[in-house]
């Protein structure tokens, strides 16, 4: 039963998706040395280009955002020509596609852009080290300034431009993860006692400025997010985030964003001070277009859209292993399992 991801929908005035199975946003790590997207990151895309919508991976917004080798830039006149062969080759099968605007934060490593420090609301450093470079240790992050936040979130605005300009039908602002937004809406890396911290009219104020920022430079129906209320990833939770996030999706609320999106790898996670999975809680505070995600099939996922629990489903792993998923669901063919082991070649 997975009728009802073949429904079409209306985002808004100037969106209409064919069906509701998204291309999760996945990082792959295969742009050249200078970011660069290739031409097999175009065929990649395009051979997914019946699904919905496609988000990309995340793309940097600038050097300082880069936590990850080969992760694509939306930066330089380079990286903008390199995403126009992408978007054509989607849109070419009839695709739509979403650009995935990234800053890492304090899980950015100066390795990679040969600067001294990574930046961040707080100096609290994440545990842990690079992935697949395990000697890159995170480091403690320098406190962005008043200066420096502005400064973000004029280059988030710049590469919302930049992705227009490279063909993109709209950006996904990556809020989610514990990287740099939500690490200003998380107690645990945001101890700040400026007017960007301490209350949740504060730690949201940074990540609703750079919405509202890109949201003014390329439209409010082209502009999307995506939020993790419930930290489980690079991020501790901490249970007054609730009254952060309570207040940021009642701003939220107030705009008519192209969708909201959770960022989860499995949604049956329950968090106590969400008071249960975080899909349910986002839903149970905001009206809109709601894209829903981690671990579901077809089956599942179409249950919870008939069921209303979100409008649309995001599907990562299984789309890296079944380029061609969204024919063998409708068809009722067998998938091949995710592994690993795929992340190692672009297919
Ligand atoms: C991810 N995910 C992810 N999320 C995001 O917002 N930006 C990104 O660039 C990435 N990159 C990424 C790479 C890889 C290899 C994986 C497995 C995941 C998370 C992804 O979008 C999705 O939320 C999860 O994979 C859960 O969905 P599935 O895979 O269970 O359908
Ligand atoms: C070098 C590639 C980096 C990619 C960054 C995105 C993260 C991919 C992670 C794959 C799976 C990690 C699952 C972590 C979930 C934690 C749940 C408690």
């Amino acid at each position: 039963m997975t009728e009802s991801l073949f429904q079409p929908f209306v985002l808004n005035a100037t969106l209409t998706l064919d069906n509701r199975i998204l291309m999760a946003p996945l990082t792959r790590c295969m742009a050249d040395d200078n970011l660069v997207p290739t031409q097999a990151m175009a065929d990649y895309y395009a051979r997914r280009a019946d699904t919905g919508l496609i988000i990309s991976e995340a793309a940097i917004i600038r050097p300082d955002g880069q936590g990850y080798p080969n992760t694509p830039g939306l930066f330089s006149a380079e990286q903008i020509a390199g995403w126009q062969n992408v978007t054509s080759a989607v849109h070419a099968k009839g695709g739509k596609i979403f650009a995935q605007l990234w800053h890492t934060g304090r899980v950015a490593h100066s390795h990679f852009f040969g600067g001294e420090y990574a930046l961040a609301p707080s100096a609290k450093k994440v545990n842990g080290s690079v992935p697949r470079m395990r000697e890159l240790t995170y480091t403690v992050p320098k406190p962005a300034t008043a200066e420096e936040i502005e400064q973000l979130v004029a280059d988030y605005a710049l590469a919302a431009e930049n992705a227009i300009k490279a063909g993109f039908d709209g950006v996904e602002i990556h809020g989610a993860n514990g990287y740099l937004i939500d690490q200003f809406l998380h107690y645990s890396s945001n101890d700040r006692e400026d007017e960007f911290g301490s209350t949740p009219e504060n730690m949201t104020r940074f990540p609703l400025a750079v919405v509202d920022a890109v949201a003014s430079q390329i439209g409010t129906d082209r502009t999307a997010l995506r939020v993790s209320p419930g930290a489980y990833f690079n991020i501790e939770g901490d249970k007054r985030d609730r009254q952060v996030f309570d207040h940021f999706l009642a701003e939220l609320e107030q705009r008519e964003l192209a969708f909201l999106h959770i960022g989860i790898f499995d949604d049956s996670m329950e968090f106590d001070y969400l008071g249960g999975t975080a899909s349910n809680y986002v839903r149970s505070r905001y009206s809109k277009t709601l894209v829903g995600v981690g671990s579901y099939t077809a089956e599942t996922g179409s249950e919870a859209i008939h069921n209303d629990k979100f409008d649309l489903l995001a599907i990562g792993r299984p789309l890296i292993a079944n380029p061609d998923y969204v024919e063998k669901v409708k068809k009722g063919v067998a998938l091949v399992e995710y592994s690993d082991t795929m992340l190692a070649e672009l297919v």
